[in-house]
């Protein structure tokens, strides 16, 4: 790892981060939690696998765990809040932050599931914003072997381009939405170590392989916009003030879970989840939700 490719004290970027996130519209290997950390939290997510194998309110843990987690259990809330990790956003977004989507990425040991390339703002109703981020942190070693990221260097700087929906049964994402006729030869890898994260950028080409480690692939995406971002939009969407203010209020703003699965909780997850897909599925071949629950654990 060359030597400035570290946090700086506050955790904000360095300014050679920053530049390699403004070219290249990602930047990998920022670390904002040291290993005992990282563990801790790995055990606490496997620990709520062991808890709630069953689910809670009619749905699966994996949904939950895929689709706007943050709603509803605590943790997830509590990491979109990292001061690390907000400080690195701050320093591509500005001093005015707000979650709006929390979902875990695993991929089990030998595990088929990949990622197709495709953009992450193409279906998600924010017309072509650069005031978006996802930060992408490795709860696991995420190697080259275990199906990390990779990503087209430069790719940001297209506009929104046409997404394929394949609806293919080894791909991770719902629609199965490929980019056609990517140039490979470009591509980088994102090998992350636990407790590393990656900050890409919502039109950035990328994708991810299978997992061909014997351990779990884990990782935590956490989507952050700003007050702006529905400037202009129509409609409202839900998103967690995690820093600074929001005096637009275009967002609708939530507070976070008021325990673990709790009924108020539940009921405002349902409500979201009723209004984002109804945003989510404009342009869509077919009508679905953004990702499959039922088989991201395999
Ligand atoms: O975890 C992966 O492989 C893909 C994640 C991804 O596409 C994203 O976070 O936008």
């Amino acid at each position: 790892m060359p030597k400035d490719n570290t946090m700086t004290a506050s955790g904000s970027l360095t300014a050679t981060q920053l530049e390699q996130y403004q070219k290249d519209g990602f930047v990998s290997g920022v670390r904002v939690f040291d290993s005992q950390t990282v563990s801790e939290l790995r055990s606490a997510i496997e620990t709520l696998e062991a808890t709630h194998s069953g689910g809670a309110d009619g749905s699966s843990l994996a949904q939950y765990f895929r689709v706007n987690g943050h709603i509803v259990i605590p943790l997830l809330a509590k990491l979109a809040a990292t001061t690390a990790i907000l400080d690195a956003a701050q320093s591509v977004l500005g001093d005015n932050l707000l979650a709006w989507s929390v979902e875990l990425f695993i991929k089990e040991p030998g595990s088929d599931k990949t990622v197709s390339w495709h953009q992450d703002i193409t279906y998600w109703g924010m017309g072509e914003t650069n005031d978006e981020v996802t930060a992408w942190v490795a709860l696991s070693d995420v190697s080259v072997e275990a199906g990390c990221m990779r990503f087209i260097p430069g790719s940001h700087t297209n506009g929104i381009v046409g997404h394929t929906d394949t609806f293919s049964a080894s791909n991770l994402l719902s629609r199965g939405q490929e980019i056609d006729g990517i140039d490979e030869s470009n591509a980088r890898h994102g090998p992350l170590r636990p407790g590393e994260m990656s900050l890409h950028h919502g039109r950035c080409f990328h994708a991810s392989g299978p997992n061909q480690s014997t351990d779990r692939r884990i990782g935590l995406a956490i989507r952050y916009v700003t007050p702006e971002v529905r400037d202009g939009l129509p409609g409202r969407d839900y998103a967690m003030l995690v820093r600074g203010v929001d005096e637009l209020q275009g967002w609708i703003n939530i507070a976070g879970p008021q325990g673990l699965f709790t009924a108020p909780d539940l009921a405002l997850y349902q409500q979201i989840l009723r209004d984002q897909e109804a945003n989510l599925s404009e342009g869509a071949e077919q009508n679905v939700a953004l990702y499959d629950t039922g088989r991201i654990n395999t």
